[in-house]
């Protein structure tokens, strides 16, 4: 082997707030960070969306990250609170998300367009596989919290999302959340 062996660690997951112990390196995103990403304007740019919570790991390809996501509830318009949403740098690269708290729908994509939306749920595991964006969107009115874990050299492609928008959006209808085709879409 080339290098020495990591240590074996622990950490403490507050499984109603996502926070860590010990200290984890924290992304805070706010509601500027995700101006043209729904179909209205945000309001109150300044505003926190989600923080994610990441482990303090070698970004390596040998390894596990993982991280906390808290992510805020509330609406831009008559759509729900959301996160980014990315596909892995490396394309290929598969991860899990395990809620904690909250309740929400994981919205994931294929370049072609086609999405599958799976249920976020205290106790749910959902497992992404390589090739599918993944974005969070919190259908709650308390934060949803999940423990997301992920091959360390996915990577992030946040340009494509930010570019052509996820194929459906989700709104709040008349009997709760609907997933809706997204009229801003841009097909490849
Ligand atoms: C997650 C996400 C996290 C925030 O850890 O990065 O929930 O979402 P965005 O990265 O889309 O802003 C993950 O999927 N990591 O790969
Ligand atoms: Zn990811």
């Amino acid at each position: 082997m080339d290098l020495a062996p990591l240590e074996p660690f622990s950490v403490q997951i507050d499984f109603s707030t996502g926070l860590l112990a010990p200290d984890p390196d924290i992304l805070d995103r706010r509601m500027f960070d995700l101006a043209g990403y729904f179909q209205t304007d945000i309001t109150d740019p300044s505003a926190e969306a989600y923080s994610v919570h990441e482990l303090r790991v070698p970004a390596t390809g040998n390894n596990l990250l993982s991280s906390t996501t808290l992510l805020s509830a509330g609406k831009v318009g008559d759509e729900y609170l959301f996160t980014k949403g990315h596909f892995h740098a490396n394309r290929d690269r598969a991860e899990i998300y395990l809620t904690l708290s909250g309740e929400g729908l994981l919205v994931m994509a294929l370049e072609d367009g086609r999405t599958v939306t799976k249920e976020m749920r205290p106790g749910i595991a959902n497992y992404v596989p390589g090739y599918w964006a993944h974005r969070s969107v919190n259908t709650g009115t308390t934060p949803l919290v999940f423990y997301a874990v992920y091959i360390g050299d996915a990577g992030y492609d946040y340009a494509t999302i930010s570019e052509r928008g996820f194929p459906v959006i989700v709104v709040e209808g008349d009997d709760g959340p609907e997933v809706r085709p997204n009229p801003r879409y841009a097909s490849s």
